[in-house]
């Protein structure tokens, strides 16, 4: 795929932003291993409701598409089926949203059944709805207004298939979900009498969540510098101050304007975020989105339902902006950030120990430690 990139600048953004969210837009379309030939903005006050940009602005963008030799224009965000349909006519290339590679990305990503079921289940929930608009335009080759043409009947069955695929799918999940869970509790099983803390690491994808549990547990999982790398929860543990078991549960990564199919197919997967005692939330310091990487993020966990969960901020690749491991006490505070806040590299493994009795004192003052006590004592009972 050689694409171009477009979008429309909405005039409240700030001309960063519009750079950086193209920018890794860029960054997802050579994820699908595509090549982004360069990028089509225009200043709007809404986007239009047919076009998406406008209609000149679309046939502008018909005459670069050919001039560079692209086959296909991304757009940052989502589009709507007959913005999608419009622009094709216009433009005569194929057109593709943000989600649209963010499901492609997952789909080519996905190696566990679990996975594989996730994915599925967010490319059908996300077909869904433009299946209606097609049938709608087919069914206007079929005669008058108001009867049923045999594109409309074509598309119905097609949205029966869907639907009967999605609800199997929905079954399966919940059986792969039962079997893990109880494998997970077989794995890691408490000890009588033993405290637990219960850590979830989130953030957004390529901060280097999978580095960490590699780090903290000793616990090899794919570490790569690619978009998503990791698709599956995994959990491990270890112990901390002597006896306190830590399970530390690494799992999917979250980018900006995150798919909403994708959060809800991945909810079983996240839950295991709800589970969790404390998240610690790793970002990636060397990048200059950093903090929005943290909104996202908090946002996403919001949208989880997740709340008055003490958190952690990790932030993470220390090593790319100072030369030492000493040089982190002399770094400002980062005031911003709501909660505590430790430096790290998980790579060079600068300041583990820290961000482990981090993770102990808030355990001690959110009551955790003592609660888990009391609930092992009650199974000892
Ligand atoms: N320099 C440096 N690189 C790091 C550090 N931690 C992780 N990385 C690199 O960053 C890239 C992403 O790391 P991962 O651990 O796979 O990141 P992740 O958060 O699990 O990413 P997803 O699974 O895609 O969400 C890899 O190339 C890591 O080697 C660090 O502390 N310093
Ligand atoms: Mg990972």
């Amino acid at each position: 795929m050689k694409a171009v990139l477009s979008g429309v600048w909405i005039k409240d953004r700030k001309r960063e932003e519009i750079r950086d969210s193209l920018r890794e837009l860029g960054k997802l379309v050579e994820a699908v291993g595509g090549k982004a030939l360069g990028y089509v903005i225009q200043k709007r006050t809404k986007p239009d409701p047919r076009f998406y940009i406008g209609e000149g602005k679309a046939r502008e963008l018909k005459e670069i598409v050919k001039g560079i030799g692209a086959d296909a224009v991304v757009f940052d965000d989502p589009l709507t089926p007959s913005q999608i349909r419009n622009l094709e006519k216009t433009v005569g290339v194929k057109i593709l949203d943000r989600t649209d590679l963010v499901l492609e990305i997952f789909s080519a990503r996905a190696r566990s059944k679990e996975a594989k079921l996730q994915v599925e289940l967010a490319k059908l929930t996300h077909e869904l709805p433009r299946l209606y608009g097609r049938g709608k335009k087919l069914s206007r080759l079929g005669g008058r207004v108001g009867t049923r043409g045999p594109g409309e009947q074509e598309a119905e069955v097609k949205r029966r298939t869907i639907k009967a695929r999605i609800h199997q799918i929905k079954k399966e999940l919940k059986e792969v979900r039962k079997m893990k869970k109880h494998q997970r509790k077989r794995r890691i099983g408490r000890e009588k009498g033993e405290e637990v803390i219960r850590v979830a690491l989130v953030g957004y994808t390529n901060a280097g969540k999978s580095t960490l549990l590699q780090r903290l547990t000793a616990r090899r999982t794919l570490i790569a510098d690619l978009l998503f790398a990791s698709l599956d929860t995994t959990t491990s543990s270890r112990k901390v101050n002597g006896d306190i078991k830590l399970i530390i549960t690494d799992t999917v990564g979250f980018i900006n304007k995150l798919p909403t199919e994708l959060i809800e197919s991945f909810r079983t997967t996240l839950e295991e975020v709800l589970e969790a005692d404390i998240i610690l939330l790793v970002a990636d310091i060397s990048d200059d989105r950093w903090l929005d990487h943290i909104h996202s993020v908090r946002n996403v966990l919001t949208e989880l339902g997740v709340k008055d969960k003490p958190i952690i901020y990790v932030l993470n690749k220390a090593d790319r902006i100072i030369e030492a491991e000493s040089e982190i006490g002399s770094l400002p505070h980062p005031a911003f950030v709501d909660g505590p806040a430790v430096v790290v590299s998980a790579h060079r493994g600068w300041n583990i120990d820290s961000l482990l009795m981090s993770i102990v004192k808030t355990a001690e003052a959110g009551g955790i430690l003592r609660i888990s006590k009391i609930a092992s004592e009650q199974i000892q009972g």
